[in-house]
């Protein structure tokens, strides 16, 4: 996005988190993720369409507020310093363009949502976003690695528990917590995990959705978003890749899942307990996920 893109999408979330006008509707959706969170939103069954759905649901409520703007994805595959916030080009940076920076004691103290001037909705009362960067999410190639498992059982715990449980927790603070969706940086970890999503469907189709109510939707079947061009409401989305997305894909690209282990890379950090806690991930799942792990991590660390 360009910068002015970015202050367009951030004013229509602070509008939309605090006019009178779209507040109620903003935290009903907010809190419905919170009163869901132990549910079957975070497993197998639902995670992925219900998240796609949830997606949805936002960015029809940010464009009431400005009807030209739509959810945007932050790639951290792609970022070697995915904390920086140096420059306004950087996704944390304190300016008008920018998501603001680390917490301090937990609270963000830069940026449009900084403490004082934005705060978090959550079922019990209003608080400030809180942030606690750590390690290194997954890089290009472990996502790449992600979008060629053939198997759908495979790849939808890969994408769970290694990339979206994984980056929840290095953001950390309010993302690492059953408040999440209350963070905005939720809809762009969110738009990514649906975009790698869509990237395999581009792939392959091979597994069939149950007919079955997404949970809070009030009747929409998980098959009514498996679609991205055939969206509810009429809705068409397509996710654009970034330049930068183009330079480095055209480098993984044509490589097998054992190709991409071998490529000297740089490994980043194992999976967290603090994620597999919060999202309650079973023994059983978690002991495949570890295993997943290795095959995600290069073979030679650079
Ligand atoms: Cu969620």
């Amino acid at each position: 996005m360009s910068l002015e893109e970015r202050r367009r999408y951030i004013s229509a979330i602070k509008r939309a988190s605090t006019d009178q006008r779209f507040r109620r509707d903003y935290e009903n959706l907010i809190n419905m993720h919170e009163r869901l969170f132990f549910e079957i939103i975070h497993e197998a069954q639902q995670f992925l369409p219900w998240h796609r759905w949830f997606i949805l649901q936002y960015e029809n409520l940010l464009r009431r507020v400005d009807c030209k703007v739509t959810v945007a994805f932050w790639d951290w595959s792609l970022d070697s310093n995915p904390w920086d916030a140096s420059n306004e080009q950087e996704l944390w940076h304190s300016g008008d363009s920018g998501f603001g920076g680390n917490g301090r004691r937990g609270c963000v103290q830069d940026g449009p949502f900084r403490q004082g001037v934005w705060s978090a909705v959550t079922p019990t009362g209003q608080k400030c976003l809180n942030r606690e960067f750590r390690g290194i999410p997954p890089d290009a190639a472990a996502v790449r690695e992600v979008i060629l498992q053939n198997n759908f059982v495979i790849f939808e715990r890969e994408l769970r528990v290694n990339l979206h449980d994984q980056v929840h927790c290095l953001i950390g603070g309010t993302m690492c917590s059953s408040e999440s969706a209350s963070a905005p940086e939720f809809f762009l970890h969110h738009g990514f995990i649906d975009k790698i999503w869509d990237d395999r469907q581009k792939r392959t189709r091979n597994y069939a959705w149950r007919r079955e109510s997404l949970m809070g939707s009030g009747g929409v079947q998980a098959t009514a978003v498996t679609n991205l061009s055939q969206q509810p409401g009429g809705v068409r989305v397509e996710y654009e890749a970034s330049q930068r997305e183009n330079r480095i894909m055209s480098r993984l690209k044509g490589k097998s899942i054992e190709q991409l282990h071998n490529t000297k890379r740089k490994s980043f950090t194992n999976l967290l307990e603090a994620s597999l806690r919060l999202f309650q991930v079973s023994a059983e799942e978690a002991k495949k996920a570890k295993e997943d792990e290795k095959i995600l991590q290069p073979v030679n660390a650079g």
